[in-house]
């Protein structure tokens, strides 16, 4: 699938807005093609739950209505429609004046469907989707959901999630209609840049997916164009691969992107053209180093969220940039898309910013009891069911498949996370992920390396999957969760894992892709308090001492970027408060120890 764009061949019409909006438990009584009535205003892309100021809406578990209309101009009525969803969360079934035109799970990658015969081009057209935002033990996301038929056959319905953040749901993303001719378009388009050894020439593979009735007489010619506008390349009709000689690459904050444009021909005549932006580098992993153009690089940076007042987990253009101009200013070179695929846009920006990103699946939530309570857990005698009860692996080959094939051609993407924190101490847990670990290789055109975010409970000792994975990739919350506040011991146990770890796995590059307190924002103390800004700050300074004592440690990537919305719970004080900023973006004053610390870090040695 392509992201969208208007060329001399293809319009893109926004239907970004304000769309209606309602709660509708008896779906079945109403049929799509009808005016919703009794409906609220939302505006799209954003989440419903914090437009509507009311608790009831917000904190809806089930199913709602979204209903627009458009009207498209008669200038378009050769070419064939395409309705194109960056994502609808979580599931969602698509309508077009009554008739279905999609269906689609999970909440977070884009999907399409072809509409040219559903639409007029002489009156309005109708546009009805039907979510839903239910989360169980076969999503992914998992939640734990019950529902109950009362005496008066209504249904209620209860959804526990099974992770930290608000299960803000809706058109989060852009939803567009597009246009290319009938005759034939290009569907899909891979491109796959190979750096030799020496790093002086790449070979530069496209392979051109063509959708069209009849292929006979068709062909596509490829052309370069470096950064500063140059044609670079020219390809005879056909030809799918190029060599060019000292290539700029695309390093960390510093990103060189050509652009590739491919133009599809039947008989001389111009049918559909695209072009796509795409880096030239080389990720591996020797010798427990992570290398980028072969040069060992450390990774600085955050977890984050799509989190923001009003939106929800809607795409914000404005606290994208944002978001990555505080973290550049920080000394920062890398994020991961923690806990589920960003926006295609955020993808684009980090590739133009050079922001290194390990880029995650909706694979969270994978354990059967969740919890923050960890003071009384026992690795011996802990008994977890997940791999009986939840039944996750379909959902999650297709969360796999669809992410590799969205973000296939991103140089921003260095590694694909399969999964944060699940069972991976459940002795069967290697037979549930040892086969999405081989699709995600088959489908990965750049072999870029695997990881899976590991849990607490899964040390050195009781894990079971770490031989799948390239590089070890730890969550940990010593001084928080566990030691609380005792930041001596914190920092024993701490340096103890991680040196556990490199024995047990010499070669394997290993990093923190979580780490941190709550810390409320203006809170002081002047002993060691936790959810002070005092307390955040030392515990950083601590973690940095352990962190710098470990040679194959290749990276801290922190919990979180910014304080987020999460379910209620006295864990959390209106939200997750574990930013470096809150969720305004304003800094606590840790962020000053860590733009100095990180400033000093090379990204590359
Ligand atoms: C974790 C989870 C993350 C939570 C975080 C926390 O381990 O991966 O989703 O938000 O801990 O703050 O508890």
């Amino acid at each position: 699938m392509l992201y969208p764009q208007t060329n001399s061949c293809r319009s893109v019409l926004s239907l970004d807005g304000n769309w209606r909006f309602r709660i509708k438990e008896d779906r079945e009584s109403y049929d799509p093609k009808d005016p919703l009535d009794h409906w609220l205003s939302v505006a799209v892309p954003a989440s419903f739950n914090d437009q509507v100021a009311d608790p009831a809406i917000r904190n809806h578990v089930g199913y709602f209505y979204y209903q627009r209309d458009f009207t498209l101009p008669k200038t378009l009525a050769d070419q064939d429609i395409f309705l194109r969803f960056g994502s609808a969360t979580h599931q969602a079934w698509v309508y077009v004046n009554g008739q279905e035109v999609a269906h689609h799970r999970g909440g977070f990658t884009p999907f399409e469907c072809k509409i040219t015969d559903a639409v007029s081009f002489t009156k309005p057209n109708r546009l009805t989707v039907l979510l839903s935002n239910i989360l169980d033990h076969t999503t992914l996301p998992v939640g734990h959901y019950r529902e109950e038929k009362d005496d008066q056959g209504k249904i209620h319905r209860d959804l526990d999630e099974n992770f930290d953040f608000f299960n803000y749901a809706g058109l989060n993303r852009s939803i567009v209609i597009y246009t290319s001719s009938k005759a034939a378009c290009l569907s899909d388009l891979t491109i796959l840049p190979e750096l030799n050894d020496s790093l002086d020439q790449a070979k530069v593979s496209f392979d051109v997916t063509i959708d069209s009735q009849a292929k006979e007489d068709l062909s596509y010619q490829v052309k370069i164009y470096d950064q500063a506008e140059k044609l670079v390349a020219v390809g005879a009709a056909n030809e799918s691969k190029f060599y060019l000689d000292q290539p700029h690459l695309w390093q960390p904050l510093n990103a060189y992107l050509y652009t590739a444009q491919v133009d599809l021909y039947r008989e001389g005549e111009l049918l559909d053209t695209y072009s796509q932006e795409f880096g030239i580098r080389k990720v591996e992993v020797k010798d427990g180093q992570f290398l980028i153009n072969q040069e060992p690089f450390y990774f600085k940076g955050c977890g984050k969220h799509e989190d923001s007042y009003a939106h929800g987990r809607g795409y914000d253009p404005v606290y994208n940039v944002l978001d990555i101009n505080l973290l550049k200013s920080m000394g920062a070179n890398s994020i991961r898309t923690s806990h589920y695929p960003y926006s295609e846009e955020m993808m684009r920006l980090c590739d133009r910013e050079g922001i290194v990103v390990i880029d995650e699946t909706t694979g969270v939530g994978i354990m059967s009891s969740f919890g923050f309570n960890m003071s009384n857990f026992d690795p011996k005698t802990y008994r977890d069911d997940t791999f009986q009860e939840l039944d996750t692996q379909a959902a999650h080959e297709q969360v796999i498949r669809e992410l590799i094939q969205r973000d296939k051609n991103h140089a921003c993407v260095v590694m694909w996370s399969l999964a944060n924190e699940a069972a991976t101490f459940n002795p069967e847990a290697h037979d549930y992920f040892a086969p999405l670990f081989d699709l995600a290789r088959s489908l990965d055109p750049q072999k870029r390396p695997l990881t899976m975010i590991n849990i607490l409970l899964s040390t050195p000792e009781t894990d079971q999957c770490s031989d799948l994975v390239d590089v070890i990739c730890l969550n940990r919350y010593y001084g928080w969760y566990t030691q609380t506040a005792n930041f001596d011991l914190a920092e024993d146990l701490s340096l103890k894992e991680l040196q556990d770890w490199q024995a047990l796995y010499p070669d394997k590059p290993i990093m923190y892709t979580e780490y941190g307190v709550d810390t409320v924002a203006g809170l002081h103390a002047i002993e060691r308090q936790p959810f002070t800004e005092e307390f955040q700050w030392d515990y950083y300074v601590m973690m940095s001492r352990v962190f710098d004592q470990v040679d194959n440690f290749v990276g801290e990537q922190l919990w979180n970027f910014a304080d987020f919305q999460t379910k209620v719970g006295v864990q959390r004080v209106q939200g997750n408060k574990k930013g470096i900023f809150n969720r305004a973006r304003e800094p606590k004053m840790v962020v000053r120890f860590l733009k100095d610390r990180w400033q000093k870090i090379p990204n590359l040695n």
